[in-house]
Formats: structure tokens, sequence, C-alpha cells
């Protein structure tokens, strides 16, 4: 019976998909929130609380404490291990962690009797890990882009220009401002490599699709680029583990995981980020087909078979776990924007939906800009919320805008990327919401799909692990047949655009643009009203 674990540890939650690929069957799914399940971290959503809010970090035991919980609570609910035959996972793409010089023989030395906390408790050099909300390296990153000769050169190395959330300027960072601990950093993982780490027992390495995500890797030779680690801080080369293919094994998995019944020779595949490992959870292995995930973040992203960086320097080139590339572009404001409306208007999420069913298609012209936390794509350096023609009391009409702003914000900014989808895969949390797909189908003008398994991310990680695990016996499988059975949406699920409804959409995204520039840019407006 061969069966694959995927995990995920994302912003919020730490979960697990468990699948069997002869009955191509989700044999079990399960989720824990770091929030209330660990609130002694004294984390809001992940996140540990800071008088900056630019500053975003999460601490990595909870991250270990919080794989112990799902793991255990997977057992009571009867989830059965012993069958697995390789492991991989997904860790929240860009968030760095920092390793004294014992943590290789900690890792070597896990066993089952005491928890993962406690066992590794003493092997950070930084108690807390930077993560992918962090704005805080403006600095860092305008030196980066001027160390490569440019944002545009930047971006055609890496796949990006130098982003506040990538991992190489957040390394420069702390290598600036406390240098003796950078100094006793023996190894700095991703979140992917270091969750890695401890399933193998040893350091394991860094998958170039994640890698793509730290500024600091040449995107056209899967190699480390001497610039960017040059421009990141000193010595950094030897404190960065090597970058793999993401099928690659990195061993057997740790003797710890006989904890949770695991068996001695399953394999310890490398783990790759939540959006590599998203592509593949969503079936996107070959061009045509665009995905949206909507999750804390929204994301916006597809398979690219070649290299090519947005020249607008909004979106990301990652690598694709299935060879190639995938381009993306990742929206702050997805969740956090839809929560912050909800709780500003005291509904609950039916209450938002029947405000979404009961406001017309456009909104009468009323548009939000919808930055209620700094923005990546467009780049808004602090929160800031527009309304036009919006009136702030109208709670139903701003549960609208919230939505209609962020597909029409994806609609203009992923033009980079030169697909005219005619269909989208809807994932993430709030793809449950048959009201929001259905302004997704419009705006785009796309057939909408929905997925059944809620965690493509986590699901993705359990297909790379049974594609590794047939590879490493030597019996590579194409990628259309590991993700078929699993990767289909879910029936009936299917929304297609209405045509008038698009046009409209077609003519307001124009005027969403203006307001765009005029709130970004101080252009006039005036010729839209
Ligand atoms: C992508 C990005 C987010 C995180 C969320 O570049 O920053 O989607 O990966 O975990």
């Amino acid at each position: 019976m061969p069966r694959f674990l995927g995990l995920d540890c994302s912003t919020q939650s730490m979960s697990a998909v468990l699948i069997d690929t002869a009955d191509r069957a989700v044999l079990a799914e399960h989720s824990v929130s770091y929030d209330e399940k660990l609130p002694e971290y004294g984390t809001t959503n992940g996140v540990l609380p800071s008088f900056n809010p630019a500053i975003a970090h999460s601490p990595p035991l909870m991250w270990l404490d919080a794989l112990d919980v799902l793991l255990s609570e997977m057992c009571d609910m009867g989830a059965d291990f012993s069958q697995v035959s390789a492991v991989s996972g997904s860790g929240q793409q860009h968030g760095s962690v920092y390793l004294k010089d014992t943590a290789g023989q900690a890792l070597a030395l896990l066993h089952s009797e005491r928890p993962l906390s406690v066992q590794l408790r003493d092997v950070f050099s930084r108690e807390s890990s930077p993560i992918w909300m962090d704005s805080s390296t403006a600095a860092e990153c305008r030196a980066m882009n001027e160390a490569m000769g440019g944002e545009e050169a930047m971006a055609a190395a890496t796949g990006s220009v130098a982003f506040e959330r990538f991992t190489g300027p957040q390394i420069r960072k702390f290598s600036g401002e406390e240098l003796i601990n950078y100094k006793n950093t023996d190894t700095i993982h991703m979140v992917s490599s270091f969750l890695a780490s401890i399933f193998s027992g040893r350091h394991a390495p860094i998958d170039r699709g994640d890698g793509a995500g730290m500024n600091l890797m040449d995107l056209s030779r899967d190699s480390w680029h001497p610039i960017c680690l040059e421009a990141a801080a000193p010595g950094l080369v030897g404190k960065l583990p090597p970058i793999v293919p993401s099928d690659t094994v990195v061993g057997e998995l740790s003797r710890y995981f006989e904890r949770y019944g695991f068996s001695r020779g399953a394999l310890s595949v490398v783990w790759s980020g939540d959006n590599p490992n998203s592509l593949i959870g969503v079936g996107l292995v070959e061009p045509g087909r665009i995905a949206i995930s909507l999750g804390t973040s929204d994301t916006y992203f597809g398979y690219m078979p070649e290299l090519h960086a947005d020249p607008a320097g909004e979106g990301h080139v990652f690598g694709a776990p299935c060879g190639g590339f995938m381009s993306l572009i990742c929206f702050k404001n997805g969740s956090l924007a839809r929560e912050r409306v909800r709780d500003r208007y005291e509904y609950s999420w039916d209450d938002f939906s029947r405000a979404l069913g009961s406001t017309p298609p456009g909104n009468g012209g009323g548009i939000m800009l919808p930055y209620w936390v700094s923005e990546i794509v467009p780049r808004v350096p602090e929160a800031h919320v527009r309304r036009y023609r919006l009136d702030e009391d109208d709670a139903d009409a701003n549960c609208r805008a919230v939505v209609e702003a962020q597909m029409l914000s994806m609609k203009l900014h992923s033009r980079w990327m030169d697909v005219a989808p005619t269909t989208i895969y809807a994932t993430g949390g709030a793809s449950a919401n048959p009201e929001i797909l259905k302004i997704m189908a419009d705006v785009h003008n796309a057939a909408v799909y929905r997925f059944s398994v809620g965690n493509s991310a986590a699901l993705g990680a359990a297909l790379r692990a049974a594609h590794a695990f047939h590879k490493h016996h030597g019996e590579e499988m194409p990628w259309n047949e590991i993700v078929g059975g699993f990767t289909e949406p879910v029936k009936d699920s299917r929304i297609d655009p209405d045509p008038d409804t698009a046009c409209l959409y077609q003519e307001m995204a124009e005027l969403y643009a203006a307001c765009e520039n005029h709130a970004l840019k101080g252009e006039d407006w005036s010729e839209h009203v």
C-alpha cells in the first residue's frame, strides 16, 4: 500500500495530508492552529507581537510543538503512519531559521522519548524567524539591488527584484543588526529545509523551488549567486545548505518519528515552499491554466516553461518541482483584508456572503483600495485603505468592494505573465465561498473550479514525496500520472462567467487602475468619474 505524507507549515497553522496512491485516495487530513493549540507562544495568527508593525516573526519552537500536536492528534484520530513510504512537506516561503553549530548533532541524536521542542531548545542562534509578512528590510533591498546592478538585473538573475520579505535581505538585516548572533550562526535554513532537517535527522538541502524565494539563487543555474551572497552578508556561502532538485531524497526518516508509528526505512524527501507545492497540489504541471489561492495572502500562479521575469518588478518566478518554472504574484491583503472588513462591520462569514449576494456586480462604481496592511502588489509600504464613491458606513457595499478590488488587482497585475486564463483553479480557505468564486469568474472572464482538498500545499508535498520515492526506486513516473485522480476539481463546482458582467468588469478594471494610480502615484482620475 503506497502511502505518502505531506505536511504544511504555514503562517497560521500546521497541516498534514495522508494519501494512498494505489487508490488515489486522501486517507486523512488534519490541521492545528498555532494560536489555538499553543497559546503559550503568544502569537496572533501565528505571528509574534511587535512594537514595529513592519516586523513579522514567528517562533520556530512553536512550529516544532505544532508538529508534535498535529501528529499525535492524527494518531488519536486513527491515522496509521506505519505504511508511509515517504514524507515531504511545504514551508511558508521566504521565512528563515538560524541554527548554532550544535544543531547537526542534536538532529542526529533525536530520539522518540521527548518532544522535539525539548530536544532542540538550545540549537537556535536566533530565537525567532522572520517570515514572509515582514516588511522591515527596505534599506537592505535597495542595497542588494544596487549590488546586482539594479532591480532589473536582480530580477533577471534571481526571478524577483529584492523584496522585503525575501530571505537574502532578511539575512543582511540580521548580520547588520546582530553581528555576534550572525557569527554564532552555523546554518541558515528556510522554513522548508529546517523542517526537512527534523524529519531527516540531519541538515537537509534547500530545493530549487523554495531557494528561488531568497534573492540569493541564480535561477538559470540552480546555484547560489556569488554577487547576491556577498551583497547579503559576510561568509554567507558557508552557512547555506546546498540547492538540490525538488525530488531529492535526503535519507531515511529520523528515529524520532517512531513515536508516531512511522516505520524504519521510510524516506525523507526534501521540502519545498508553499507555492511550488501548491502548483503540484492543484495539478498545474503544464502551462495553460492558472490557480488562485485564497489564503492568509492571496496568490495567483501558474506553470511557466521558460524563465521570464516581470519587468515591473512586482511578480516572481520560482522553480517548479516538475522542472521549469512557476510565475506568481502575492497579495498580502488576502484573507487578512477580507477578515478586517468582516470584523469592521461585526459580520459573520454568512453575513459577508449574504452581502456579496445582495449587492450588484460593479458595486455601483464604488471602489476600495484594500490596503488594510502594507501591500506587496502593488507596492504599498504602509497600510492605507482608500474608498472611491464608496460609503464607509455601507457594510454590504464594503464587503463587495474588498473582493472586487482583490480580483481586479489580480487581473491588472498578472498581465506580465502573458496568459489569458480560460480556466482558474481556486484553492485555499476562502475558495469554499461560492459568492467570492462568482466574482472571480466574472472579473477574469474564466471558468472557475474549486478543489476539495483544502490544503493544496500539503497535498502537493505528499505527491512530491510519491514522485521522489518512485524515482529513488528507479521508476520515475510522469507528473501527469502522479497528480492524476488527486488534483481533479470538485465535481459540479464549475462556475462560468456571465458575459455581460465580464464586460462590466473589463471597464471597471480601467477605473480601478485609475484609482490605484491616483492613490499611489498622484495621477488624475477625474476623466473616469
Ligand atoms: C509568496 C509569499 C506568500 C507566502 C505565504 O511569495 O510570500 O505566498 O509563501 O506562505
